[in-house]
């Protein structure tokens, strides 16, 4: 039953290598090759052995809620929100979520214009909602300063934007956008830490209240926040639930954020 849930994975298993499950069924198929070795989800043949990016992940997140996904660098966050939304097909399992998805990816890109066309991308201006999210993204001071406020034209002879300003222009982007599913991919990536808590808490935990999130972070104050925390290693499930449940069943866990 899908009525109260917006996202749901069942036994997902997905690798990079395109068509390579075909392959391999077709490979397995002629030469009756034997199933991979005990609980390896890999695809094992003779020389060919593929490790897959995700493996047998299971989740569900009812609407409203928020999901962390945590994991050192490498362990497959990115490559879940790609295949949420479609661009990495898995070769096992099923994902299912109920409508239009608003992704911001990990390193926002700027298409020439102003910084408020950067925002809207094409939607219609709505102020009182314009407003909201340029100052949950904590974008009003960097306005303010600039004597064009929002119609200051980037790229070619307008402003320069740093790591970070480039990276609340793509959240508020993501946040301008009404969906029924928000992708939010390291958006504190270049933000100081007063800026990123700040962020967090206007802008996802109260902005955003209401909207089904999953966000890649790896802080352990929006592990305590979040409703759900998927925690990746390897691409593996290491845990998935409550953060108490997390402190309880796995107390080493801190020790898979720091990379
Ligand atoms: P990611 O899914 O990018 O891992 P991550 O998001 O956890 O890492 P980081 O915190 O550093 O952003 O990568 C997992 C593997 O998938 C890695 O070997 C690179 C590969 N990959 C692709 O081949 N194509 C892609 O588009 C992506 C996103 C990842």
């Amino acid at each position: 039953n899908l009525t109260n849930t917006e996202l749901e994975l069942v036994n997902v298993t997905a690798s990079w290598d395109e068509g390579i499950g075909e392959l391999f069924e077709k490979i397995k198929q002629e030469n009756k090759a034997d199933d991979p070795p005990n609980g390896d989800t890999g695809l094992f043949f003779t020389n060919l052995y593929v490790t897959p990016v995700l493996k047998n992940i299971g989740l569900y997140l009812e609407k409203g809620k928020m999901l962390a996904v945590a994991g050192s660098t490498g362990s497959g966050k990115s490559s879940l929100l790609m295949m949420i939304l479609g661009e990495l097909v898995p070769s096992e399992g099923k994902i299912r979520h109920s409508g239009r998805i608003s992704f911001s990816p990990q390193t926002s890109w700027i298409m020439p214009g102003t910084i408020r066309d950067n925002i809207l991308f094409g939607l219609a201006y709505d102020e009182y909602r314009y407003t909201s999210v340029i100052r949950a993204c904590q974008l009003e001071e960097d306005l303010a300063l600039l004597p064009e406020k929002d119609k200051a034209p980037l790229k070619e002879g307008g402003v320069t934007l740093s790591g970070g300003q480039r990276a609340r222009i793509g959240l508020a982007r993501a946040v301008y956008k009404d969906a029924d599913l928000y992708l939010l991919d390291s958006p504190f990536t270049h933000l100081d830490i007063v800026t990123e808590k700040e962020i967090f808490e206007r802008c996802l935990c109260k902005l955003m209240s209401s909207k089904t999130r999953v966000v890649v972070t790896s802080k352990l104050d929006h592990l305590k926040r979040a409703d759900k925390v998927l925690l990746l290693h390897n691409g593996m499930c290491y845990f998935y639930g409550s953060f108490s449940d997390l402190q309880a069943q796995r107390p080493d866990f801190s020790s898979l954020l720091l990379g």
